[in-house]
């Protein structure tokens, strides 16, 4: 078994345990703000497959394709000079950890979406990052006003074990959804399951479903 593979059965079986645990008996209920089986942390742990891709912005870009009218690829300089976009949201780890009051800054999704203009076919996306990650969701889920592609974290340029240069943030998913070190964006029109989805986390992520698990 690679490093990779060991990470990443390592994170599973944590995530499991969680879950049995919670279940028999330390589930939160939650609040009108921590979703069902959800814990609050003050700090910003760090989940990956245990390799943190190191991108400088000379090479960095980030592909936008697909169904699309208008396909693009920018270069970190034509990123940076796109609308900027600022939103403070809380961040729900399928772990069980929440975090409040998030500011990302970057550029928004709807943005995105003005300028590759999907064709009405493409109803999916795909995310890929630079360690090879994937995640899906509904075109619907990412049209929203609180998804974007961040950049910046609380005032500061996003670090690179937090998925810096650009991460995707979808506040109304588990964190699963959010690509970190995003590198395409490719729209479709039939739903193609990313990493944790096809090892048997929920396609949906809903929090306050509690949502974890296909
Ligand atoms: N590229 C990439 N994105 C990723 C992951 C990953 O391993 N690789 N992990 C996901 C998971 S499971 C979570 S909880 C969040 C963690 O973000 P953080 O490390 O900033 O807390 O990133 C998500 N995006
Ligand atoms: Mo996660």
């Amino acid at each position: 078994m690679d490093d990779t593979n060991r990470l990443t059965q390592k994170k599973e079986q944590w995530a499991k345990a969680r879950r049995g645990g919670e279940e028999r008996e330390v589930f939160h209920e939650g609040n009108d703000r921590l979703p069902p089986g959800q814990h609050l942390v003050e700090t910003f742990p760090v989940l990956d497959l245990g390799f943190k891709p190191d991108i400088p912005h000379s090479e960095w870009t980030l592909s936008l394709g697909g169904f699309v009218t208008t396909p693009v690829i920018w270069t970190w300089e034509q990123f940076q000079a796109q609308p900027r976009f600022r939103d403070v949201s809380d961040f729900h780890c399928v772990t069980s950890w929440s975090r409040y009051d998030n500011e990302w800054e970057g550029v928004s999704f709807k943005h995105i979406l003005s300028v590759v203009a999907p064709l009405s076919l493409a109803k999916f996306v795909l995310f890929k990052s630079y360690d090879d990650y994937t995640t899906n969701l509904p075109l619907e889920a990412c049209n929203d006003d609180d998804v974007l592609l961040a950049s910046k974290w609380n005032g500061a340029p996003l670090t690179r074990e937090h998925g810096g240069p650009v991460r995707v943030i979808v506040p109304k998913r588990y964190a699963w959804k959010g690509a970190k070190w995003v590198k395409e964006i490719t729209f479709l029109d039939k739903d193609e399951k990313g990493f944790w989805e096809v090892r048997g986390y929920s396609n949906t992520a809903l929090p306050w479903l509690n949502d974890r698990y296909a």
